[in-house]
């Protein structure tokens, strides 16, 4: 980014704070006529956990229906290019929360609290007078938050203890429907974070607990099943570096990547099925119109590409995420963006000006309220993702996705770097960091890092030690503590 498009960025938050609040409600409800008092539109966050951006019909995968998620889509605008702060849980579930990276949360790893200077979305909403509710998966630090979460009512206590995450999230659906059932005087923003398809990493990790046979159980395709096809990237890529240089599960067959393929695609429409609950209760309650409802996922998932299963990768496969907004009547329906830069440091600025509430005194992210309602609007120049594999001492590694290519840098524990034409190889097949006649371009997204590591006091902020106590090693051991979550 240069001075200039720096200052520009900086200089649109400013203006939509000086703008304030009324006005931005004002503009947001013109030719609306509810009643005094009830004007502010209620927030709806709908998340779910290892969700690729690919994974709906609505994206265009013949091999999942997600009626629901289609029905958001529908109605409201999906992200294409949009991105993960970070490919792991709690680091990018506390960006979502707060619009700030997780180097400044002091979430590097997972099962970390998050900073108490920095406010969470809860307290942002309940000091603007909005009721606050909070529905399954929380995880900074603990999975399902026994302690509470600071400035929303923790509607369900349940623990993952054994059970499957279909399970998990029958009770986060009914916990959300029982809280927009209420009777209320005010408008309300309720978050329910769904498990599914995180149950995908059972499978990844054997079948030797029992725990995985049950979920083999409910998963495995039947003897006459159709079986979706290895993905186009299922190869490692040509100069592969990093993280991406390694495999899992190298002795699966073909067979087996593609029933695990399938079982993914089946726990996504579990969930699914569950979102569609919530949606027809806002309705049945009568307050779909007067309800923005932001949907993502907090990283992607492997699902053969590069063979790889899970997250702690920077390519589309870990790091690109759904996100689909919607409000009848004032968010445009049925949009699919495929051109504006996105990521979840952008939900907590859209919703605060969206609902007219007072935003965060510090966010990294920008509203997306004006590439939605003017599609010829100029948004991110980039975006960026974050991990911290290492431990105290180590250094992060970093993605820089900007309109045509991707920058990736890695420091710990595998090093290199590698840079990709997304328009021309939208499966990162080909790594280009050595093209001499692409220096400059590379030069430029190098700089591009360092203008955020500036803007966000990267240095600042030393990587912390891994609860997990394994950082460093390769991440395994860690990685597996986390697949019981
Ligand atoms: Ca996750």
């Amino acid at each position: 980014m240069t001075d200039s498009q720096s200052n520009s960025a900086v200089r649109t938050r400013r203006d939509l704070l000086k703008a304030g609040a009324a006005g931005v409600l004002t503009a947001a409800l013109a030719g609306r006529s509810w009643a005094a008092g009830t004007a502010r539109p209620n927030v709806l966050i709908l998340t779910t956990d290892q969700q690729r951006v690919d994974a709906t019909s609505a994206s265009g995968n013949s091999w999942v229906k997600t009626p629901a998620m289609d029905s958001l889509a529908a109605r409201g605008v999906s992200f294409r290019k949009s991105y993960c702060p970070y490919p792991l849980c709690s680091p990018s579930r506390s960006a979502l929360h707060t619009s700030r990276p997780p180097h400044e949360l002091l979430v590097d790893h997972n099962s970390m609290p998050i900073a108490e200077s920095v406010p969470l979305s809860g307290q942002v909403f309940r000091q603007a007078g909005y009721d606050t509710g909070y529905a399954g998966k929380w995880h900074m630090p603990d999975p399902y938050p026994a302690d509470g979460i600071r400035g929303f009512e923790v509607l369900n206590k349940t623990t993952r203890s054994r059970k499957l995450a279909h399970d998990v999230d029958e009770a986060t659906m009914n916990a959300a429907i029982e809280f927009l059932r209420r009777k209320r005087d005010k408008p309300f923003l309720l978050v329910a974070s769904f498990i599914n398809p995180h149950d995908i990493c059972l499978l990844a990790g054997g079948a030797d607990k029992p725990l995985n046979a049950d979920v083999w159980k409910r998963y495995e395709p039947p003897a006459d099943a159709q079986l979706p096809p290895l993905p186009p990237n299922h190869d490692l890529t040509d100069g592969a570096a990093g993280p991406a240089g390694r495999l899992r599960n190298g002795d699966w067959d073909k067979h087996q990547w593609r029933r695990y393929r399938y079982a993914y695609f089946r726990m996504m429409e579990d969930v699914d099925r569950q979102i569609g609950a919530i949606l027809d209760a806002l309705r049945q309650t009568g307050q779909e119109d007067n309800t923005l409802i932001v949907f993502t996922s907090d990283h992607g998932e492997g699902l053969g590409g590069h063979r790889w299963t899970g997250k702690m990768n920077y390519y589309d496969d870990e790091a690109a995420v759904p996100l689909i907004l919607s409000w009848k009547g004032v968010i445009p329906a049925g949009r699919a963006d495929k051109d504006h830069l996105v990521t979840a440091l952008d939900v907590l600025p859209t919703i605060c000006d969206y609902a007219g509430v007072k935003p965060p005194d510090v966010m990294r992210g920008q509203s997306l309220r004006g590439v939605m309602e003017k599609p010829d609007s100029r948004g991110h120049e980039y975006v960026v993702s974050e991990m911290a594999p290492g431990g105290p001492g180590g250094r992060r590694s970093f993605m820089v996705r900007t309109a045509k290519y991707k920058y990736m840098v890695f420091h710990a524990p595998a090093q290199g770097m590698m840079f990709f034409d997304m328009d021309a190889d939208p499966g990162e097949m080909k790594n280009l960091i050595a093209r001499s006649d692409l220096a400059a371009e590379i030069d430029r997204h190098r700089a591009l890092l360092k203008e955020w590591c500036k803007l966000t006091e990267e240095e600042k902020y030393p990587i912390l030690r891994s609860p997990a106590g394994k950082a460093g090693k390769g991440g395994k051991k860690g990685e597996k503590k986390g697949k019981n979550i």
